[in-house]
């Protein structure tokens, strides 16, 4: 049964794109089985046309805010110092954004309450869904205006998550790695008893703080975690100032991969493309997946552990 939540998304999306607010982009979606992952790549040639705004523009450059003012044909509700939206460019129907009203800087990390509206959000969607933020300039992210997509995933789970399944040992709290993936990373499993947002006397819907506190210090081991393994790695020629990074969750586990490259030749990639999910927008970057592999560009625009 749908929440009261994903009838006014599924309303207004509808809404949106009769009125011309939001595009569905019209897209192939291939399989790329290997080994351990089923990567996703979605073909969206429409794309294309569509430029890459730079997250960092030049001086002279005019910045426009597409979040302030925001759109109110792709408002969908305000949750504290958020609004959540709809993605006006989605390839998968009923993306959402959560921005904050505030301008906020896209390279801050997440704090407690951040992760409250992301709680709010994801626990209000009754089938699986990925939340991501993409920080930083190499991180993917072309908008400086803080903000944090939720994407629903129908009834599948993200690609990657073949690959958390089978780890055996799933403690809470405790870091883990993926030893399929040659590059640096860290995750974690969330521990689901402290996911439960106790009741509020004050309203009826219960109080998220305690969650976005406990994800808070989620996020904060593992952004801890990365710099002590680029620490590890690189003997001081790397910049901690302005890291970029993507950073996942769903409702079981976190995860954090640190970038030094935008995208892999044409093809950018963001913190989906971790998730198993890569975009694509030219037929060449399609063929150039299929022959180099999803794994190898995952590579290149992470940090090889070696
Ligand atoms: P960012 O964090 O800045 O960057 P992004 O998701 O990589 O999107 P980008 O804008 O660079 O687009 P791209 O062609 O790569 O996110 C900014 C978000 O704001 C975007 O979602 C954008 O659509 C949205 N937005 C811009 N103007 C807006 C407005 N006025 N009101 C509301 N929202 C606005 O990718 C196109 C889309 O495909 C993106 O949404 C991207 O997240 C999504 N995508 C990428 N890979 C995908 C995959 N494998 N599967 C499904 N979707 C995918």
């Amino acid at each position: 049964m749908l929440t009261e939540f994903e009838k006014r998304i599924a309303e207004n999306y509808d809404r949106a794109l009769r009125l011309g607010a939001l595009f569905f982009i019209e897209n192939t979606l291939l399989i790329l089985p290997t080994d351990s992952v089923n990567y996703e790549v979605r073909y969206a040639p429409s794309l294309f046309k569509k430029p890459k705004a730079a997250l960092l523009p030049e001086e002279d450059e005019p910045r426009i805010d597409p979040f302030a003012p925001w759109e109110p044909d792709l408002f969908v509700q305000e949750y504290g110092d958020y609004v959540v939206l709809l993605n006006k460019y989605c390839v998968v129907p009923h993306h959402l954004l959560i921005i904050t009203k505030e301008f906020r800087l896209q390279t801050e990390p997440l704090y407690p309450k951040d992760l409250a509206a992301i709680w709010y959000c994801m626990s209000h969607l009754s089938t699986p869904s990925l939340a991501f933020y993409n920080c930083g300039e190499m991180s993917g992210a072309s908008q400086l205006h803080k903000h944090v997509q939720v994407i629903p995933l129908g009834i599948n789970s993200p690609p990657i998550e073949t690959c958390i399944d089978a780890i055996i040992e799933k403690h809470p709290g405790s870091i883990f790695d993926l030893s399929q993936w040659p590059f640096v990373h860290c995750g974690m499993f969330l521990d689901q008893e402290k996911m439960v947002p106790p009741s509020n006397p004050d309203s009826s819907e219960p109080c998220y703080d305690l969650v976005g506190e406990y994800l808070a210090e989620v996020f904060h081991r593992l952004l801890d975690e990365t710099i002590s393994l680029l620490r590890e790695l690189a003997d001081g020629s790397i910049s901690f100032k302005g890291l970029s990074y993507n950073f996942l969750m769903t409702k079981k586990w976190a995860l954090m991969v640190p970038r030094r490259n935008e995208n892999y030749h044409h093809i950018s990639i963001n913190s989906l493309g971790f998730a198993g999910m890569i975009l694509v927008k030219r037929e060449e970057d399609l063929e150039m997946v299929r022959n180099v592999g999803v794994l190898n560009i995952l590579k290149e625009v992470a940090y090889p552990k070696t």
